[in-house]
């Protein structure tokens, strides 16, 4: 079926049909489930075509691919998303319509694929639409995980994880291709062998174990232009009786621990957002997907090219922050162990291939693995890491001859460990950071001597979203609204076009359009909580919204504090001027997290509290919104009045959710870090709420022990007061043992770490400022109108699709598919 012409009638009839031969169903008698089942494979008919001729134009034309490497692709709901890039979205609502059917219902029927923790991960989401939507040859590259990233529920105002069975119900939209399995070796030990033959050795691994690497593919349907790319994530399987060496048939023990090898590995995505843990699993997950990949890739060359030193001129690998950087020495082995190059070959083949991107400064982030666990898990891999690091050494030391300071520094294997990221830079052809400020800091801080010794490599790729899922999906009423301002739709493939809404700011009407819009997503969201948290809120009040990872960093602590100490203003001074507010929380915290895992819970006791006294007169409410994920998140940035977006100056690499909001109209309230500073540069200071340290002067203090919090505390009587409750009970039913932890991380620090180490009270005050300008800006409606529109006119640099030429401009150099 081509999506050329939709034929309402016979998607009707293929929805009916899927009914009836999958489920043996008529509709009446149907669950929502299985219409959604019925119709994600009427839809995945409509995509398979397009799917298959792009991939023969492919073959045809022959151009540079792209193989992104991700352990995460936040990828979201597939349905709406796909509706929307086939411009089916309309006809087929209209279809179900007909027949009885709320779309909205049947997409709220697929679970959230969540292969991601956060920024990162639904980083790649966003780069495969753009990628599919510019016509470019590209594959996402990653693990297709049993469970996702787990469901959260609040109970009794704590976070319970939950496994996230979303594969329990199968996937309509997967197509699992077996003839393109491959071997996955771990363990074992090398022997060489002289090849008489060849003069060359040959490095043969023995005892190892063995998965099969099974890939699954998904569909990335690119916006109005018939180009399908995949996603291809991997599945593990035992190797089959039949399939071990006859050495090896009968050895029950291996088969058994071949059998568990696989299925633990794909088992769950690890809830870490920005914090490294050496787990011997992970490193397994890692190079399994990553030799997969690159096995598959290698192949794939060699069907149609003959001469593999010229590879990197069709294909080129973006590894995604450390994780995947194994990437590196696999390629090598590869190149040498089974396509028989030599070093130099293959290192130049290599170096051509492999590009790096860095996402944080993070010290607790940055990838080292212990070499004895490396050497053991990858021993082959292991010895081609040494051999990089020796090389790259003695590189070192021709450029800074006696400066041993710099090999200590810069080597790859230092102190008992691999240090990832260092290998990335050494055989990258580029590395990048994700935003201009995150960059700067990397070239004169973080990578200050890689910067030195190889300057030619680095450089900037501002962060982008696709305007696809979070306009034309989120918020279809402002959608609509912006094509009739702009007189066309083609903003959905060209975001700078939205600078043309700048000559309504002042026009009444149009403002008066906008905010209209924004209070009908506000009462939408509203409904929402009102069915998930039994709260009822006032969709006139400012929508002030934090939502993203919780991390000390981002400082959800800072934001809750202030919610204590308004409360505090209020109780005291009932009359006071006060424009009402809702505090809209949403956020995971990993695991193992204890500190991010008290923030929530003392978010949902100040809930609890404030929204409960009827002293205050419902001018304040705050909302702890459960299980944050891309599909709620939607909704949730058209809702939004205000973008907080308050990390420590310095720490967040770039942020997205600051540009999803932006582009939904809400002025962001934030430090100077991250795409932050490249928001104010597009909309102007005076259109945004910008408050706190820079990252000059957040870095200046670290470099000097830090500062002295207990003074702030001391002189300042609200600060103290609201501390103080954090220890008295006030929002712990008496017990003041419940956050004492987050009290005393904050006057006192622990062991080893400095006090406030993220500068809470530092920027409290300016942050309690920066919140009543909020206020006083809210209150002139025009003025407020203007701002926001401000915002959505000013977002035209953040599309990932202006992301994705610069990377293709710079550093890909990918042939464009018509
Ligand atoms: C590492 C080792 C072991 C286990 C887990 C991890 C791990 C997992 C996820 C380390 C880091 C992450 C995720 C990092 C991340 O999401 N970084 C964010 O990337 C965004 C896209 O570039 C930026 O916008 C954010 O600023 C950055 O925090």
């Amino acid at each position: 079926m081509k999506t050329e012409r939709f034929d309402k009638k016979l998607f009707k009839q293929e929805v009916l049909n899927n009914l009836k031969t999958q489920f043996r169903v008529e509709l009446d008698n149907a669950s929502q489930q299985q219409i959604y089942q019925a119709v994600a494979y009427a839809l995945k008919e409509w995509i398979i075509e397009d799917w298959m001729d792009t991939q023969k134009t492919y073959e045809e034309k022959d151009p540079k691919i792209l193989y992104y490497m991700s352990m995460e692709f936040l990828m979201g709901r597939a349905l709406g998303n796909n509706l929307i890039n086939m411009s089916m979205y309309g006809e087929v609502k209209e279809a179900l319509d007909e027949l009885g059917v709320d779309l909205n219902a049947v997409e709220d029927q697929e679970p959230d694929p969540a292969l991601g923790n956060g920024g990162l991960g639904r980083l790649a989401a966003c780069f495969l639409d753009s990628l599919a939507t510019l016509g470019y040859a590209a594959y996402g590259c990653g693990i297709r995980y049993q469970y996702g990233m787990f469901k959260q529920k609040i109970k009794d105002g704590y976070q319970i994880e939950v496994p996230d069975e979303w594969l329990k119900n199968g996937n309509p939209f997967e197509l699992k291709r077996p003839e393109y399995a491959k071997e996955v070796r771990f363990g074992g030990n090398i022997r060489t062998e002289y090849d008489e033959a060849t003069g060359r050795t040959n490095f043969i691994q023995e005892n190892y174990q063995s998965v099969m690497a099974v890939p699954f593919d998904y569909p990335i349907v690119g916006y109005g232009n018939h180009i399908v790319n995949t996603l291809r994530i991997w599945d593990a399987e035992a190797i089959t009786d039949f399939q071990l060496d006859s050495f090896d048939k009968g050895e029950y023990d291996k088969a058994v621990e071949q059998k568990n090898l696989a299925k633990n590995i794909v088992e769950v995505l690890y809830p870490n957002d920005n914090h490294y843990e050496g787990k011997e699993l992970r490193l397994k997950q890692q190079y399994f997907f990553v030799s997969a990949s690159l096995q598959a890739a290698v192949a794939k060359y060699k069907k149609n090219h003959d001469d593999i030193t010229k590879l990197y001129e069709k294909m080129t690998i973006q590894m995604n922050d450390t994780h995947p950087t194994v990437s590196v020495a696999e390629l090598m082995r590869i190149l040498m162990d089974e396509e028989g190059l030599g070093w130099d070959e293959a290192w130049e083949v290599t170096t051509k291939t492999c590009a790096y991107t860095n996402h944080t400064i993070m010290a607790e982030a940055l990838e080292k693995w212990p070499i004895d666990l490396f050497s053991k898990l990858l021993p082959r891999v292991y010895q081609i890491v040494e051999e990089i690091d020796r090389r790259f050494v003695n590189k070192i030391r021709e450029m800074y001859p006696g400066n041993e300071e710099k090999v200590k520094k810069m080597a790859i294997l230092w102190d008992g460990q691999v240090r990832m990221a260092h290998m990335a830079i050494a055989a990258g052809y580029s590395v990048n950071g994700v935003a201009k400020l995150h960059t700067e800091i990397l070239k004169n801080q973080e990578l200050k001597d890689f910067y030195q010794m190889m300057p030619e490599k680095f450089n900037n790729k501002t962060n982008g979203i696709t305007q696809r899922r979070f306009l034309m999906h989120g918020n279809p009423l402002l959608a609509d609204w912006v094509t009739k301002k702009l007189g066309t739709d083609t903003w959905a493939t060209d975001l700078s076009l939205m600078s043309g809404l700048k000559k309504y700011v002042d026009d009444p009407k149009a403002q008066k359009e906008f905010m209209d819009i924004k209070l009908q997503n506000k009462k939408r969201l509203a409904k929402y909580i009102l069915e998930h948290n039994g709260v009822e809120v006032d969709p006139t009040s400012i929508f002030d919204v934090q939502v993203k990872r919780l991390h000390e960093y981002k400082r959800q602590l800072m934001n809750i504090l202030h919610v204590m100490y308004l409360y505090n203003q209020l109780k005291k001074n009932p009359n006071m001027k006060f424009y009402p507010r809702t505090f809209i929380f949403g956020a995971k915290a990993a695991a193992g997290y204890l500190r991010a895992k008290q923030t929530i819970k003392l978010i949902n006791s100040v809930a609890d509290k404030v929204n409960n006294d009827a002293s205050i007169k419902g001018k304040l409410k705050v909302v702890f919104i459960e299980d944050y994920r891309v599909s709620n998140a939607e909704w949730i940035f058209a809702a939004a009045d205000v973008s907080e977006q308050i990390s420590t100056a310095s720490k967040e690499a770039s942020g997205t959710g600051n540009m999803k909001f932006m582009l939904n109209g809400a002025p962001t309230l934030g430090t100077m870090d991250g795409a932050n500073v490249e928001i104010v540069d597009e909309v102007g200071a005076e259109n945004a709420f910008i408050f706190g340290m820079s990252s000059e002067e957040v870095i200046n203090y670290e470099n000097n022990g830090g500062y002295h919090p207990y003074e702030i505390y001391q002189n300042d009587k609200d600060i103290h007061e609201v501390l103080d409750q954090l220890v008295d009970g006030t929002y712990a039913n008496g017990d003041p043992e419940l956050y004492k932890d987050l009290y005393q991380s904050l006057l006192f620090g622990d062991t080893g770490s400095q006090a406030d180490m993220y500068f809470i009270l530092k920027d409290f005050r300016s942050y309690a400022e920066a919140q009543k300008k909020v206020e006083e800006a809210y209150r002139d409606t025009k003025g407020w109108a203007k701002m926001a529109m401000t915002n959505t006119a000013g977002c035209g640099k953040f599309s990932s699709d202006r992301t994705i030429q610069e990377y293709v401009d710079d550093i890909w150099h990918l042939d464009k598919i018509r």
